[in-house]
């Protein structure tokens, strides 16, 4: 039996983050794009039932096993299934407000100051040309940095570990912000979990 990688659902309402981001967006964004992914990535695995036992982190990690055929298909739609099943726990109502003491001394050591974090980050966001992502990623010695990656791109494809993501693909915002790109990555900061961003963090110590 082979080895499906499934839709996570959502812990929340897809009205339960307006006005920052508005319910039609987060049930195409959910129910059309991520599902897309996961059946593009199933599809792309149909005949490869060994790759169909790895956890998709395994399996995102490692694309030089994946066969050349598909490795495509996989590093675009196995990293849209990954970076969105961790976007949904990034902007999760009612977590924490702010970073732990811990994690913003962290920021502030990498960025000068917690705004100088919310700047670095918001203009990779800005600047990013096309679809994709901006991040906060820690290196293999903890090292904390802001950049950003085309398309469905993760940072663990690059041995890097993600703390913070933001989807800017037009999907993401543009029911509700046009080319307003600015407008959506400002709101995104009052819906961080930090709490959830804290626990990569510490994960990834
Ligand atoms: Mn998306």
């Amino acid at each position: 039996m082979s080895n499906l990688h499934v839709l996570p659902e959502l812990t929340f309402n897809f009205n339960a983050l307006e006005p920052m981001i508005d319910a039609k967006t987060m049930e195409i964004h959910h129910g059309k794009h991520h599902a897309a992914y996961v059946t593009n990535l199933n599809n792309a695995l149909a005949n490869y039932q060994d790759l169909q036992l790895k956890d998709i982190l395994d399996l995102i990690s490692h694309l030089d096993v994946v066969p050349e055929t598909i490795r495509t298909a996989v590093r675009n739609n196995g990293g849209g299934h990954y970076n969105h099943s961790l976007f949904w726990k990034w902007i999760t109502p009612g977590g924490a407000k702010k970073p732990s003491s811990n994690l913003e001394k962290e920021l502030t050591a990498a960025f000068g100051n917690f705004d100088g974090f919310v700047e670095k980050f918001s203009q990779a966001g800005l600047t990013r040309f096309g679809s994709g992502w901006a991040w906060l990623v820690a290196d293999k010695m903890n090292k904390l940095s802001v950049y950003s990656t085309p398309n469905q791109d993760s940072p663990v494809m690059e041995g890097l570990t993600p703390i913070l993501g933001l989807d800017v693909w037009e999907h993401a915002y543009y029911l509700n912000y046009q080319n307003r790109r600015a407008d959506y990555i400002k709101a995104f900061w009052s819906l961080v979990n930090w709490g959830f961003v804290d626990k990569l963090y510490m994960a990834a110590r």
